[in-house]
Order: structure tokens, then sequence, then C-alpha cells
């Protein structure tokens, strides 16, 4: 007899509409998109980590940031005080990035065709992870090869202030909230749109617990 997580996997489940919130020409929230994934995302997530814990970067300007890194998927991005980039081996083991896993990639698959970006494939799952007080200033994201595929950004535990900008460092940002479950997918005409995280406020998700996880979803190579 199929119990609720059974019901809670169903096609259907996954599959269901989104709330999309356009942000861009070519960028949408699609609200609580995930909700119906995490009970897969999440075991998926404690993998990869126990493969490539959580660690603090440093930025070429020498600064550590707040948010601590992971990655999955063929190429991980990394800092230091040489520079950003990406790359096929995590530089605290040496080994490869674990792969990325199946409902990461069709999350982020999905996710990307609901905002109109059908051919995404990523090669690429950063993973950050935000406890109250970190941030992630303002920037372009441009160490990818081309800049043909979409962003695919999932938002998990406490909430966040997403700050979507302009072209230029200096446009004005937009304030967005993002909830546990939000996806964000920004692309063609928008991809290079600065964007950053305000510090996260204090709090304890129920699930989560006093933190705030987010993994970015991009094609790199
Ligand atoms: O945490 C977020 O919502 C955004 C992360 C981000 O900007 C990035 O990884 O480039």
């Amino acid at each position: 007899m199929p119990g609720p997580t059974a019901d809670l996997f169903a096609e259907d489940a996954l599959q269901q509409p989104a709330r999309r919130e356009q942000i861009g020409e070519e960028s949408y929230v699609l609200r609580g998109y995930a909700l119906p994934w995490i009970e897969r995302l999440l075991p998926e997530l404690r993998q990869v980590l126990a493969q490539a814990p959580f660690r603090k970067m440093v930025t070429p300007g020498g600064f550590t940031m707040s948010a601590a890194l992971s990655s999955c998927g063929a190429l991980g991005w990394t800092t230091d005080t040489s520079g950003y980039r990406y790359s096929p081996l995590d530089p605290r083991s040496q080994h490869p990035w674990p792969a990325m896993p199946s409902a990461l990639r069709q999350l982020a698959t999905r996710a990307a065709a609901e905002a109109g970006f059908s051919a995404f494939s990523p090669d690429a799952c950063l993973i950050n992870r935000y406890v109250p007080g970190a941030k992630m200033s303002l920037h372009q994201d441009k160490n990818e090869r081309n800049y043909d595929a979409p962003v695919v950004s999932v938002s998990l535990g406490l909430p966040a202030i997403f700050l979507f900008g302009g072209a230029e460092r200096s446009s004005k940002p937009q304030k967005i909230a993002l909830f546990h479950g939000d996806i964000v997918v920004w692309g063609g005409v928008d991809r290079l749109r600065f964007h950053g995280v305000m510090p996260i406020k204090d709090g304890v998700h129920p699930i989560m617990g006093p933190q705030r996880i987010n993994l970015t979803f991009r094609t790199a190579g």
C-alpha cells in the first residue's frame, strides 16, 4: 500500500504548475517549485557533502567569503588568491567533484524549461551554505565558457533577500524575498545581470536548521 511518501514522489506532484513571477525579460522566480523534490534532494545533497564537505574560500583580493562552498558535477567553481575558475578537481582532495545526482539534475533542467530554457544541460552545481549574517556581494557570473545557458538557483532553508540588479554594478537592484523551495532562473538577455544576497537573518528553519543552502546550476564548460 503506497504511503504519503510515495504520493509525494508521484510524477504528477513533480510536474505541478509553478507560480511563476517574472523579474526580468528572461528571468523568473518559480515559487515553491522545489518543494515536491525535497525528500529526494536532501539525501543526494548529504551524499555529495560527505564526499566534498563545505569549506571557506578566499577571493583573489584575499577576503574570506562568508558563505561556505562545495560543488558537484563535472566542474566545480573555486576561488583562491590566484583567481576565480572552474576546475574538474576538488582543490581540497585533488579528486574529481562528486557526480551531479539525478534528482538535482532533473530538477534544474525542469525548472529551466519552465522558464523557457528547454535545452539546459548543467555540468556544474555550486552549493553555497549561508549561516545567519553570511551574504554574497553583487557580482556577475562570468567564469563560464559562454553565456548561452541560464543560471538556475534553488533556495533551501532560511529565507533570503536576493538582489537582482542590471547589467551595470551601479544599477539599483530589485530586492526579492526567497523562501525554502523557490527557484530563480535567469538567462538570455538577463544572463549577465548583477546579483547577490543580503545578510541572512537569524532563524532556524524546521527542515534545514539554522542555515540557508543555495544550489546554482550552470553550464560552465
Ligand atoms: O545564494 C544565492 O541565492 C545566489 C548565489 C549566487 O549568486 C552565486 O552562486 O553566484
